[in-house]
């Protein structure tokens, strides 16, 4: 409609005419749709951004803000589509597997978390590794091939719980991949236990931590970073750990928590930093934008984010972070009918089945209060219905098989 609007205008008709004419002298055709499609959009900020895209260039931190700024939302989408299409053609990946939040218990006191609770609470909790171990048989019986363990900083528990937890998982199911611990309980284990980052590392890599997921950034940027988290490691902390983990041969995710009191600067921010992180040590796997879920926690009044803001921040983590390989739409978050426009605004992955799902996942759930539930078929499903195609992926993107319903 709007590019038929803007033809009505005859000038506009006879530029056109020109410029193909011209074009098609210098250029093939499919450069020539390119080119026609990099000019059109009415933000013409977003168009010279276009060119940099079609270019492969490094965008700026000025220009991730102007992203943002956009109010051509289909351009923006359609630019970070293009990018994902030029990566991965029409390939969705998935995986199947099962989150298992060992302990609830925590020292920090996240505002944006409705998950913790303090040791004297009557619902706080902690598993036991015999409890973990059946968890994982259900799971490896359902297909799954990644376990998500993450949990509450909890003061309680040795360091020996994590070792013990981890082997005796590895000895049960030696093929299920072990996806443990975030940066922030790695500092947390490195302070408390009193223990090089390196020794941290290295005991539970042996014990059978095989990767590491990407939660717990939240957003890097200062003042707002000790806003909502303030007993957390900071950002840079963060970083730094996640580059020790590479070092160690260990793949990690990374996220982003939006949509509570960040500025776009933050955002930005937070994209440039983990892409400076990305060039040093090169091994973050996948980046997931986390929409925040205000239902639960110390900042409920929050409106949350609306459907611009994640469908805007999934293309602008496509585009701004160019040596990423993987954004990944998180269903649990975004909600089923976000999550398919995303794979159409920059993402190529989706995280995953949920059949019996984590307490965590349950505290920020936006689909039907934690009580959706998503089989294999299901998401195979979500996926060919937003015209791609399916792959089930294991945790370190290689195919399991092509799926099918
Ligand atoms: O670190 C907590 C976020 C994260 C809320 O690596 C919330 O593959 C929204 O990191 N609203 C944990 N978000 C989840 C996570 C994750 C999820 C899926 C895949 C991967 C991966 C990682 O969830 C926390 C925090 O940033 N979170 N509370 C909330 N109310």
């Amino acid at each position: 409609m709007l590019f038929a609007n803007w033809l009505q205008k005859s000038w506009n008709f006879y530029f056109l005419i020109c410029f193909i004419s011209f074009n098609s002298l210098v250029f093939k055709k499919e450069e020539i749709f390119k080119i026609i499609y990099m000019q059109f959009s009415f933000d013409t900020n977003l168009t010279k951004i276009a060119a940099k895209v079609e270019a492969n260039e490094r965008l700026t931190f000025d220009e991730g803000i102007e992203l943002y700024k956009t109010d051509d939302l289909n351009a923006l989408g359609k630019l970070a589509d293009f990018v994902r299409r030029r990566k991965h053609g029409k390939t969705t990946y998935f995986n199947v597997n099962r989150h298992f939040n060992h302990t609830n218990i925590c020292v920090a006191d996240c505002k944006f978390c409705g998950f913790y609770r303090r040791a004297r609470q009557d619902d706080a909790y902690t598993h036991s590794i015999d409890e973990g171990i059946e968890i994982a048989r259900n799971a490896v019986n359902e297909g799954a091939t990644e376990l998500h363990i993450v949990g509450g900083l909890n003061s309680k528990l040795p360091f020996e719980y994590y070792t013990d937890l981890f082997s005796s998982l590895k000895r049960e199911f030696p093929k299920l991949h072990l996806k443990a611990l975030t940066m922030v309980e790695l500092d947390f284990f490195a302070r408390f236990y009193k223990m090089s980052d390196e020794d941290v590392i290295e005991k539970l890599k042996a014990a059978g931590m095989d990767s590491c997921p990407g939660g717990g950034a939240e957003i890097f940027a200062e003042p707002t970073r000790s806003r909502i988290c303030d007993h957390k490691c900071d950002g840079n902390r963060w970083l730094e750990l996640a580059g020790k983990v590479h070092k160690a041969g260990l793949k990690t995710n990374a996220t982003m928590l939006y949509g509570h009191i960040e500025t776009t600067e933050d955002r930005v921010d937070h994209f440039v930093k983990l892409r400076e992180q990305q060039d040093k040590t090169g091994g973050f796997q996948c980046f997931i934008p986390l929409a925040f879920y205000p239902n639960g926690t110390a900042l409920s009044s929050l409106p949350g984010p609306d459907a611009m803001l994640n469908l805007k921040t999934i293309a602008v983590s496509r585009l701004m972070l160019d040596n990423f390989d993987h954004i990944k739409a998180y269903w649990v978050m975004l909600g089923l009918p976000t999550t398919q426009t995303a794979l159409h605004f920059g993402a190529n992955d989706v995280d995953g089945t949920i059949t019996d799902g984590g307490e965590l996942t349950h505290a920020y759930s936006v689909e039907s209060g934690g009580e959706r539930k998503m089989t294999k078929n299901e998401l195979i499903s979500m996926i060919e219905n937003a015209g791609f195609e399916a792959v089930e992926r294991d945790t370190v993107y290689n195919r399991v098989e092509k799926a099918t319903v």
